[in-house]
């Protein structure tokens, strides 16, 4: 498997390929180009693509993946909603002889047998870079720098491992001190909701840390309505570097953004020929990303696709 294909493998002669694609929702601009990653090369391929949104809850993605058993589909993948939850589910893909490719989150499964692959981000790494880049920033801090968290879903890797990576970049500086954290759900509503709560719970608050942009974009307009200035009365960081996010970037109201590449498709593909091909593949296939402060932002922002 090439780790770093970026498109996505040409049709092969002979039996049409067919893919379940069992999908976490349409929550945030990094699901919807992944989204978009995924249906574009399963066309390039030349795979017979079945598709479905599990609007974030972990009972849909079951039925789907259930229902891509019955139709005796080649391969499955998903990106599951939450890490628990999944050894019946894939038994039963694995029973059937249809090979299970993660993409995007992990299962916190045992029995790594249940599935072929599992490519994706390393989300503790992310976390580790967006709580280095604020230890670094108050590394000469003599008073307590309070810290708000907006949480991605509830169980889910991201927000597990970006959360446990922050925290040990940080743990070094007594000053630094998360004083909330909670859910957003990966989305810009609950984004402004919960960061509007902690406005008005705290009067102190230096850094937002938000596990993703979208909860970020929402925050900013949370904060904009209590008559401050995002980036300048409250430090931001957040994950994805999505179009949007990189925009606010670019305007001074996020500080630091560190990317996740939701551009899985071509390696996906090349997994699904690979598996179906018999070929040995690689447990784990990992994505490269880097990190963009405001003004590498500016740089970037014309070119970014998504
Ligand atoms: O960061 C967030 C999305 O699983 C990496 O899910 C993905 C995360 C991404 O909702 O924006």
């Amino acid at each position: 498997t090439n780790a770093a294909a970026t498109t996505a493998p040409a049709p092969a002669a002979g039996k049409k390929i067919t893919l379940g694609f069992a999908q976490v929702g349409a929550e945030s601009g990094w699901r919807t180009a992944n989204t978009k990653s995924v249906q574009d090369s399963a066309k390039e391929a030349g795979f017979d693509l079945k598709f479905s949104d599990a609007q974030q809850k972990q009972e849909n993605q079951i039925k789907a993946i259930r229902t891509y058993i019955q139709q005796k589909v080649d391969v499955i993948a998903f990106s599951p909603v939450v890490e628990s939850g999944w050894d019946t589910v894939l038994k039963e893909a694995k029973d059937a002889k249809i090979p299970v490719i993660l993409t995007d989150r992990a299962v916190d499964s045992k029995d790594t047998s249940l599935y072929a692959t599992f490519i994706g981000s390393d989300f503790v790494e992310e976390g580790k870079k967006a709580g280095k880049w604020l230890a670094d920033k108050y590394k000469d801090a003599k008073e307590d720098v309070n810290i708000v968290e907006l949480q991605g879903t509830t169980g889910s890797a991201p927000a597990n491992d970006r959360k446990a990576g922050f925290a040990e970049e940080i743990k070094g500086n007594p000053h630094l001190k998360v004083i909330a954290s909670q859910t957003g759900d990966f989305t810009r509503a609950k984004g402004k909701e919960v960061m509007q709560a902690f406005l008005k719970a705290h009067k102190d608050i230096k850094v937002l840390y938000a596990h993703n942009d979208d909860m970020a974009l929402g925050a900013i307009q949370a904060i904009e309505a209590a008559g401050l200035k995002p980036g300048q009365d409250i430090t931001i960081i957040s994950v994805d570097a999505v179009k949007d996010g990189m925009t606010a970037a670019s305007e001074g109201k996020i500080n630091f953004i560190v990317e996740c590449n939701p551009l899985l498709g071509p390696q996906l593909m090349q997994a699904v020929n690979d598996v179906v091909a018999g070929k040995s593949i690689e447990k784990r296939i990992v994505t490269k990303e880097g990190v963009f402060t405001s003004e590498d932002a500016k740089k970037v922002l014309a070119d970014r696709q998504y």
